[in-house]
């Protein structure tokens, strides 16, 4: 089949990021014998002639477009950017009339909603690599039935399809460096992103990360995402994101990885998301031997009760911990902090901000208030104190923060940025 696949997602928002999830299913499909040709929007000047010229040249006979994220999680200023993917869906429609297919973290969570809004005529939840190839298969096949395709949904059938998150990740092509390359060559400051893990075991009261990956771990062998890294060293490229939600869990793998990148005698520099529990020195030191020279630190508070009301686990003191190992190893940390949530006060603000200030890091985000998303904690708080009716109201972007403190938070939080260069909403 003639597949064009296409990023959903156009403008930059803070940071450049290249279609990894949209190359990851280039490649898979692929693999499964089909003719694909893949559009990042990210790097076209004009994005509809883009859509419109592939299609005219290609005439796919399906059409994937990829629905990274749905809004910028900003309580002030909110950009909805689901409304550019409903944007590139028209373009497509008037331009073809093959089916078009969403996938996506975006669309993962809320698929319903998504579909109905972006008006495409299916999707694929969560991880893609063996659902889209099958579907096509079944649509080749004239006369067999998409009913039972996990994770898949289709507009105006209401049954929630069942879950599946494949087990062994090292089965799934990593994705072409060809695909991603293009979309990297123009973006100088954009470095190379790779997943080694997907799934995330904690229980975040806001996150929305469990229903995009579900709550297991799995991991790609280290020697196959060393390998693949190699190639684009050997294509020039030297710097690398690694976007798994918490690099360091399960403590052994991160190890064993970084070990195998040292011994890999790459040189290269990296950056990653660590969870801020359970940080040792040696592990550190790892990491800072095998290239990495900034990490993440999502500590979000520093408030004891707030952390654990956040369903945290881990202590101030390890995230301290944490950011004085990263700073004994000449890694930049950026903190984040994520204020306003359920049970928030001005004296809890207060503490976090004072904490974040006593780190010293080289870098630190503060969210204000919270992006309220379906099947987490906060949600079911925001029902419960009538902020909002249901999850199915959720796509468009509401935000928990804590009564009385909506001017004040925001004020302080901005009155304590202005004598700080290195702080930013
Ligand atoms: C790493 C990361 C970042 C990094 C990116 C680094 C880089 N160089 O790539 C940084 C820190 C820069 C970042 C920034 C932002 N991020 Co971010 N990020 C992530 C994270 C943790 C992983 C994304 C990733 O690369 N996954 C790996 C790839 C392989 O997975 P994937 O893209 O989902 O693709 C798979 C499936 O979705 C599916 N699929 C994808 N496309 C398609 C298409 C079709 C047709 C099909 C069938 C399937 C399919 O198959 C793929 C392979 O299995 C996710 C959380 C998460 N777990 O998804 C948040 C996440 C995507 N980010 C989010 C947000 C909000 C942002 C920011 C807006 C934050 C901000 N305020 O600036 C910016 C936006 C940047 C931008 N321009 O898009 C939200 C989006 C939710 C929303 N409300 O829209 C998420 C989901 C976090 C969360 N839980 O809330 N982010």
């Amino acid at each position: 089949m003639r597949v064009l696949l296409v990023s959903g997602n156009r403008e930059d928002i803070q940071i450049r990021v290249p279609a990894l999830g949209l190359a990851c299913i280039a490649t898979a499909t692929e693999r499964a014998g089909h003719d694909v040709r893949m559009l990042d929007l990210m790097a076209a000047t004009d994005p509809q002639s883009s859509v419109i010229q592939a299609i005219e040249d290609f005439n796919p006979q399906i059409i994937g477009v990829s629905v990274r994220n749905i809004d910028d999680q900003r309580m002030s200023g909110t950009r909805f950017l689901l409304e550019q993917a409903r944007e590139t869906v028209a373009w497509c429609r008037k331009a073809s009339g093959s089916p078009i297919v969403l996938g996506g973290a975006g669309f993962s969570i809320l698929p319903g909603p998504v579909l109905d809004y972006v008006d495409a005529d299916m999707g694929v939840q969560g991880e893609g690599e063996v659902v889209f190839p099958e579907l096509l298969r079944r649509l080749e096949e004239a006369g067999v039935s998409l009913n039972g395709l996990p994770n898949f949904y289709e507009r105006g059938r209401a049954s929630t399809p069942r879950r599946s998150f494949p087990k062994d990740l090292d089965a799934l092509p990593l994705p072409d460096p060809s695909l991603l390359a293009a979309a990297l060559a123009g973006a100088h400051d954009a470095p190379v992103p790779v997943q080694t893990r997907r799934g995330c075991p904690l229980s975040c009261s806001y996150c929305s990360t469990p229903t995009i990956e579900g709550k297991s771990v799995r991991r790609r062998s280290p020697e196959t995402v060393v390998a693949w890294m190699s190639r684009w060293v050997e294509e020039g490229f030297r710097d690398f994101y690694f976007v798994d939600n918490t690099f360091n869990l399960p403590p052994s793998y991160s190890a064993s990885l970084c070990s195998k990148i040292a011994a890999s005698g790459m040189d290269i520099s990296w950056r990653c998301i660590l969870f801020p529990g359970g940080i040792d020195g040696r592990l550190i030191e790892m990491l800072a031997q095998a290239g990495c020279k900034e990490v993440s630190l999502g500590f979000e508070s520093g408030s004891t009760r707030m952390l654990n009301g956040m369903k945290k686990s881990y202590t101030l003191q390890e995230v301290r911990n944490a950011a004085d190992l990263l700073r004994r190893n000449h890694i930049r940390a950026m903190g984040f902090l994520l204020l306003g949530g359920p049970g928030e006060t001005r004296e809890s603000v207060r503490e976090s901000l004072a904490f974040a200030e006593s780190l010293d890091l080289d870098s630190l985000k503060i969210t204000i208030g919270v992006r309220i998303y379906p099947h987490t904690e906060v949600a079911l708080q925001a029902a419960r104190e009538g902020l909002i009716t249901g999850e199915q109201d959720l796509l468009f972007p509401r935000f928990y923060v804590a009564k009385g403190l909506e001017n004040w938070l925001q004020e302080t939080v901005l009155n304590c940025l202005s004598n700080k260069d290195n702080w930013t909403v």
